[in-house]
């Protein structure tokens, strides 16, 4: 049992400028726990919704005060002095603050930050790693790394170039351990940037970290890749493959895909099948919109077996729709994000439902992140097979990679098969 003593949020702000929760949780024993939520753009319909001040004329009316006040009455109100078995029992006490199925009204940044310091509390209580007091309520004893996934080419709403698909990733899987797959990213990256400088394009970065240059074609982007991969002394495929996130809930209009030109549901499914046969792509996430699920499980009949088809804004890291997804077989893999949930161990839960029935696990960061690593903790600790957490650039993004490598260093970890 644990009791809590005090807690205390106040607004900071997240990589890309904008207002967000850190929150530091103090339990009887003096443990503290000190979290930040981060926030997305490219956000799906069905994802609890964060509380902001919509006030316009202060911070673009993106300001947390309301969600901060809500902590620091109600919330408190209900956990100062209380004592818990779990994290699922406090969880489940402050998600009932919140009678709206999203958490608008609490906000789920709110519940979020506190479940997340809870986390982080309970690490430093029993003096321990967190992904090893994270994964107490799993049967794991053989701890892996995940494999990075990389963005290093930014588009959609990350970036403001003409690219429509949102992100353009390496996977570096041909490697035993995790500092060997930093190492060709990092090469990668930078061998990119020498590449779009003689090709005389910009090497601007997005809100990831990846390059956003002016590249007309997602060919474009990908024939970029491959080259770059190959310049960098690596193999293609072998070695280092590919990972969309093509967002299309971002272009999808009236049934059908408007890119710089327009495509039908059908012609959609075509092409994409045509990427993955083209290039060493391994996995698309979020191919189609959230609401068209006809075309998930159409391209899921024509290419599960050699790529893996990850739902983003289609899961929404949420038990019953990850159950729907795997039932008509729109998907065989899961994008997991803690926010688009609200509490850790509903997190927990949908990880574990995942891989109990086959469904790769991709940890993911936000598009606004911070320097919280707590998602690197928790691909550890669940045995997550991936990791996305943007390019190797930018320290929010550099953040979750370095505290990888510091759990390889002492736990000598490897990288996860
Ligand atoms: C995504 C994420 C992270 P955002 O779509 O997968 O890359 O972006 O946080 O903007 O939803
Ligand atoms: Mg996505």
């Amino acid at each position: 049992m644990f009791k809590i003593k005090d807690v205390m949020s106040h607004q900071v702000y997240d990589s890309r400028g904008y207002p967000t929760i850190a929150t530091e949780l103090t339990l009887d024993s003096g443990d503290i726990g000190y979290a930040f939520v981060p926030s997305g753009a490219s956000t799906g319909q069905f994802e609890v919704a964060e509380l902001r001040d919509d006030i316009p004329e202060v911070h673009h009316g993106k300001g947390v005060h309301k969600a901060i006040n809500n902590i620091q009455t109600q919330l408190k109100d209900l956990i100062i002095g209380q004592s818990f078995a779990n994290q699922a029992e406090f969880d489940r006490l402050i998600k009932s603050s919140d009678s709206c199925l999203k958490m608008s009204q609490i906000g789920a940044n709110a519940i979020l930050s506190l479940s997340k310091s809870l986390a982080k509390a309970m690490a430093n209580a029993q003096r321990e790693d967190l992904f090893l007091s994270l994964s107490r309520s799993e049967s794991t004893t053989h701890y892996q790394l995940p494999i990075p996934i990389l963005n290093v080419i930014n588009g959609g709403v990350h970036a403001d170039n003409p690219l429509y698909i949102q992100e353009f990733m390496i996977v570096p899987h041909g490697f035993e351990k995790f500092s060997d797959a930093m190492r060709a990213g990092s090469e990668i990256y930078h061998h990119l940037k020498q590449i779009l400088r003689d090709k005389n394009l910009s090497t601007n970065v997005g809100d990831e970290g990846g390059f956003a240059p002016n590249l007309l074609s997602n060919e474009s982007a990908l024939d970029l890749l491959i080259e770059t991969i190959q310049r960098s002394g690596y193999a293609p495929e072998k070695e280092v493959s590919i990972a969309l996130d093509v967002a299309a809930s971002e272009f999808y209009q009236d049934e059908a895909y408007l890119l710089e030109k327009h495509y039908s549901t059908d012609a959609w499914v075509a092409y994409l099948e045509g990427l993955t046969k083209n290039y060493p792509i391994i996995s698309i996430e979020d191919p189609f919109a959230d609401t068209d699920e006809n075309s998930w499980a159409n391209l899921y009949r024509r290419v599960h077996h050699d790529c893996m088809l990850v739902g983003d804004d289609l899961i929404v890291t949420q038990l019953p729709r990850l159950k729907k997804a795997l039932h008509h077989q729109l998907a065989n893999a899961i994008l997991i994000k803690p926010n688009q949930v609200g509490t850790i161990s509903d997190t927990l839960e949908t990880i574990e439902y995942a891989k109990a029935h086959q469904c790769t696990v991709f940890i993911s960061h936000r598009s606004g992140d911070t320097e919280d690593t707590f998602i690197s903790d928790l691909a550890v600790a669940t045995s997550a097979k991936y990791i996305k957490s943007g390019a190797p650039c930018r320290s929010e993004r550099l953040a979750k990679y370095n505290r990888l490598l510091w759990l390889e260093k002492k736990h000598g970890l490897l990288l996860n098969e």
